[in-house]
């Protein structure tokens, strides 16, 4: 046989062997799904690109400023484009509690975030955990900060973490989903907004402006583009075994609007 056939036959061998080995590795009969502590589950990926669509009007002079520094002055850093600045912004997630995900183990990375505290902004804006997640607020600043939300998704009545100087932290755990916006009592124009979500299928995009969501159990959903000055964006998708899924945002921000 020539060379490609053996190729092609070795491959074969190999593929029986992979599905073998799989195929033990389940317990036999397959158990229904939803029982058992890892229950295997078929999953493909989600990607896409987030577009920014807008001129941000009023934002602009800003940005002038950053971009144009003069003679040794050192401008906060800034990013380079204004607009994939925004799409660091958006959140990408699974709307729901989809049948598809009962007992599914939620890996630990989802449930951890931190946003700091530094130049007297919070960093990032925005962030995402899934519910039950806790959310790190480190002081990286040389002057006091304050962490509080009036927002229901953190809890009744929301939370205070109190004041506390550089080098300090105080954490806040979430455990109903929604928008919970944080302040800060001292410095009036620094918020930041955590996503908690039902799920833990979600991304936020790179500086590239992708995202990607790993080992989605098969199936049918709604994917949500969420930024905070818009109505969320939702998408009909079919996640297929195996296989990726591409779906681009294109998110308008309305013109002129600044932070809520
Ligand atoms: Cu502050």
């Amino acid at each position: 046989m020539g060379l490609s056939a053996r190729v092609r036959r070795t491959t074969f061998v190999w593929t029986m062997l992979t599905m073998t080995s799989t195929a033990d590795h389940v317990v036999a009969p397959a158990p229904p799904p939803h029982v058992g502590p890892k229950p295997h589950v078929a999953t493909g990926r989600i990607e896409g690109t987030v577009e920014i669509s807008t001129a941000l009007t009023a934002r602009r002079p800003q940005f002038r400023i950053y971009s144009d520094p003069g003679p040794g002055s050192t401008p906060p850093p800034a990013p380079r484009d204004p607009l994939a600045a925004e799409a660091r912004n958006v959140v990408v997630y699974l709307e729901g509690d989809a049948d598809q995900f009962a007992g599914l183990p939620i890996d630990a990375t989802r449930r951890r975030a931190s946003v700091t505290q530094r130049d007297e902004r919070f960093v990032p804006h925005v962030t995402a955990v899934a519910r039950g997640g806790t959310v790190e607020f480190p002081n990286d600043d040389d002057v006091f900060h304050n962490v509080y939300s009036l927002s229901s998704a953190a809890g009744p009545g929301g939370f205070d973490l109190g004041r506390f100087p550089k080098g300090e932290s105080r954490a806040r755990t979430f455990h109903r989903a929604g928008t919970v916006q944080v302040f800060c009592h001292i410095h009036q124009d620094m918020s930041a907004i955590v996503l908690v979500l039902a799920n833990p299928f979600f991304a936020l995009p790179d500086e590239r402006r992708r995202y990607a969501i790993e080992e989605v159990p098969e199936g049918e959903y709604t994917l949500v583009g969420w930024h905070e000055r818009i109505k969320p964006i939702m998408r009909k998708i079919r996640v297929t075994a195996g296989q990726t899924t591409t779906v681009d945002f294109n998110i308008p921000l309305p013109q002129g609007g600044g932070r809520p």
